[in-house]
């Protein structure tokens, strides 16, 4: 009996954990926009590289590096012409991670037009790939104060028009 209980608790913890350390290899691009598309590990390859630094909240600068969440939006369509203006500034971007944590950025935070600040969906931290609590893909928002809207374990970003309730 209790043989079988170590071995019933094994098996859960070993599940557990590995869930829990499951990394998840892709970001489904979508919500309104014209071609959504899976982010993989290829995408990574096949799109241009870019890097950002930014502090952490320890205080120390990191050099994060990956794609350009600008051209994630241009490669999906977002936006008609790639113009933002008229009805297009109603639209955001929300986030979603492994964890349920979700954070919205609005278009002019991300478009070159708008803003100095690159956004980026980082696969690296300092030329290594992120720790798996982090990863694989992480957001990075460099122009903020506090890094809470860098939203780890990204597996989502969909495109969604605001309406006045
Ligand atoms: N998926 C996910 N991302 C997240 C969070 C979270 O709880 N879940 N916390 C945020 C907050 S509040 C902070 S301050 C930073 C911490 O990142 P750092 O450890 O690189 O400083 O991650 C942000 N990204
Ligand atoms: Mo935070």
């Amino acid at each position: 009996m209790k043989k079988l209980s170590v071995l019933i608790l094994t098996f859960f913890s070993f599940g557990l954990s590995g869930r829990l350390l499951a990394q998840s290899a892709e970001v489904a691009v979508g919500g309104d926009v014209a071609k959504p598309f899976k982010i993989t590990a290829a995408t990574f390859a096949e799109m241009k590289r870019v890097s950002v630094k930014v502090k952490s909240k320890d205080g120390k600068e990191h050099e994060y590096s990956g794609i350009s969440v600008f051209e994630i939006l241009t490669k999906a369509e977002a936006v008609p012409n790639n113009q933002l203006r008229g009805k297009s500034l109603t639209k955001y971007l929300l986030v979603s991670a492994a964890d349920g944590y979700q954070i919205v950025l609005a278009l002019p935070e991300i478009d070159p037009a708008f803003t100095d600040q690159t956004v980026i969906l980082a696969n690296k931290e300092d030329g290594k790939d992120l720790a798996a609590n982090y990863g694989p893909f992480r957001l990075i928002v460099p122009g903020d104060k506090k890094p809470a809207r860098s939203a780890m374990r990204v597996t989502s970003m969909d495109v969604l028009t605001a309406k006045k309730p």
